[in-house]
């Protein structure tokens, strides 16, 4: 009797969590009610059944319960109750499966009109490209692939020439438009899904995946890669920002094409020297650090970290909060550079300067160390020379002191909190598993070991 009523109790809770729960889908932001549409059919089927199978067993415990002189019977068939059994199964299975296929059918027919965009995943970020004027993207071709065309863009094909390259973990698109987007991957299996929409969908190495949708909701949706394998998928957040067309084309126009890109003038070195000039009496006149001024070393950083620093210490997305003392003391200083051209010089000029290891000044327990470093190594390098693919800096022989202050900052949000520093953010999720100053304390004695 007791069970009878519990597994009453069960049913009856399990239908009031539904229906009461506030843990349901998000706010849809896309054409895919009917995603929504085929869940809900098969909560009813299987709601529907769960309730009546709780309840036939909930009836058969009490109907034949043990009664002094009463024998059971064996009923081995009974044709006309399987022939029942039978069409509401079938039926309820069919009405499960049918309008998903009706689905899938719309989710491979792209509508002529969509506009196309591709996603390009690596470990462990997004990057995306947009076909520009012309409407076509160029080809592509992982033998292409280097730190200076990470995209791998066929130097040889004119159509992608105004490829627009996004170096950046957010995507723009507009409201209302339907958009193919094309999924790439360089290296493994990634997942592009964004609840809001109800997209997702796998890439895989070696051929382009697609999937379609339209915008209907304007804000910011999070991107999430839900390849739940491997240590760095979690990391791999990306935006997407649906807006007006007005405001996107407008967006679009500022853009730099592919074309644009390569044009770019490299650093020079001997201009660089001038201005290197002011940072020398914080960094020294080597770029070798000032532990009694804060100043980390510079030299023996890659130019494309370098200069996406000075670049967030400008822009404002680092060394803005309260927070942070000794951002606040640098960002002045890279507002002193005028414009791109003079950052790329000043790097140029670091570039060129002799790259003595640090000094070593934590201790720490360098087998713990070397246990947590495995996470970092995925992005960081084995020997933490830093990976320009990953946009992970160097940390083996740059200033020790220093990396404790940053790997605080991004565990307290106070360095990688900003909405515009993307790579930062990703930085300050990995560092949330840095409880105690401790680990941070024995990561730098394993890395100094290095
Ligand atoms: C007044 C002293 C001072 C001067 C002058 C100065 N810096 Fe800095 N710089 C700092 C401090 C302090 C930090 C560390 C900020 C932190 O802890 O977040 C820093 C950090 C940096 C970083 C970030 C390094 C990293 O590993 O993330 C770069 C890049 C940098 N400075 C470049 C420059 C350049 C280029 C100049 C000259 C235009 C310059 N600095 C002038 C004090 C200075
Ligand atoms: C998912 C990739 C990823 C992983 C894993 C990762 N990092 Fe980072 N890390 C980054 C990126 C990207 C940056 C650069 C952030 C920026 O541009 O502001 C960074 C920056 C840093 C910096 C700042 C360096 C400087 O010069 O200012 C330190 C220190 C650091 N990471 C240490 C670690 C440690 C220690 C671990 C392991 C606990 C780790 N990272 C794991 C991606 C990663
Ligand atoms: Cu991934």
């Amino acid at each position: 009797m007791a069970i009878a009523a519990a597994l009453i109790l069960l049913a009856l809770g399990s239908v009031l969590f539904h229906f009461l729960s506030p843990w349901y889908f998000t706010p849809i932001a896309s054409n895919w009610h009917a995603i929504d549409t085929t869940i809900t059919i098969t909560f009813w089927v299987t709601g529907i059944v769960f309730v009546a199978v709780s309840i036939f067993m909930a009836w058969a415990l009490v109907r034949y319960r043990h009664r002094a002189g009463s024998r059971a019977t064996y009923q081995p068939e009974n044709k006309k109750l399987e022939w029942w059994l039978l069409v509401v199964t079938g039926g309820g299975v069919a009405a499960m499966l049918a309008p998903g296929l009706l689905v899938w059918a719309d989710i491979v027919r792209v509508p002529p009109e969509a506009h196309v965009v591709e996603a390009l995943a690596q470990q462990w970020h997004w990057t995306y490209r947009l076909p520009g004027q012309d409407g076509k993207l160029g080809t592509v071709h992982s033998r292409f692939v280097s730190d200076s065309n990470p995209f791998g863009m066929n130097p040889a094909d004119q159509n992608g020439r105004d490829d627009v390259l996004l170096a950046s973990p957010e995507l723009r698109l507009p409201l209302g438009k339907p958009v193919k987007l094309l999924l790439r991957s360089k290296d493994v299996l990634h997942n592009f899904s964004i609840a809001q929409l109800r997209v997702k969908m796998d890439l895989v190495p070696g051929i382009v995946t697609y999937t379609w949708f339209t915008p209907t909701r304007a804000g910011a949706f999070d991107l999430l890669c839900e390849e739940l394998c491997g240590v760095g998928h979690f990391a791999m957040r990306g935006r997407l920002v649906v807006e007006e067309p007005a405001a996107h084309d407008a967006w679009l126009q500022r853009q730099p094409t592919f074309a644009q890109s390569q044009a770019r003038p490299a650093g020079n070195a001997v201009a660089g020297q001038a201005l290197y000039a002011t940072c020398a009496a914080c960094h020294g006149a080597n770029g070798e650090g000032n532990v009694a001024l804060n100043a980390p070393k510079l030299s023996g950083h890659g130019a494309w970290y370098l200069e996406r620093q000075l670049h967030l210490f400008k822009g404002g997305a680092r060394g803005t909060h309260d927070k942070d003392v000794f951002g606040k003391m640098m960002a002045p200083m890279a507002a002193t550079l005028a414009n791109d051209q003079a950052m790329a010089d000043v790097v140029a000029y670091v570039a060129s300067l002799p790259d003595t290891p640090a000094a070593q000044t934590i201790q720490g327990d360098v087998d713990s160390g070397r246990r947590r470093y495995a996470t970092c190594a995925a992005c960081h390098g084995a020997q933490g020379a830093g990976i320009a693919a990953t946009n992970a800096p160097r940390l083996q022989g740059m200033s020790d002191w220093y990396m404790a202050r940053q790997l605080k900052n991004f565990r307290d949000g106070i360095r990688g909190a900003h909405a515009q520093d993307a790579y930062g953010s990703q930085m300050a999720l990995v560092a949330g598993m840095l409880s105690d100053d401790a680990s941070i304390g024995d990561i730098l004695a394993y890395i100094n070991s290095r």
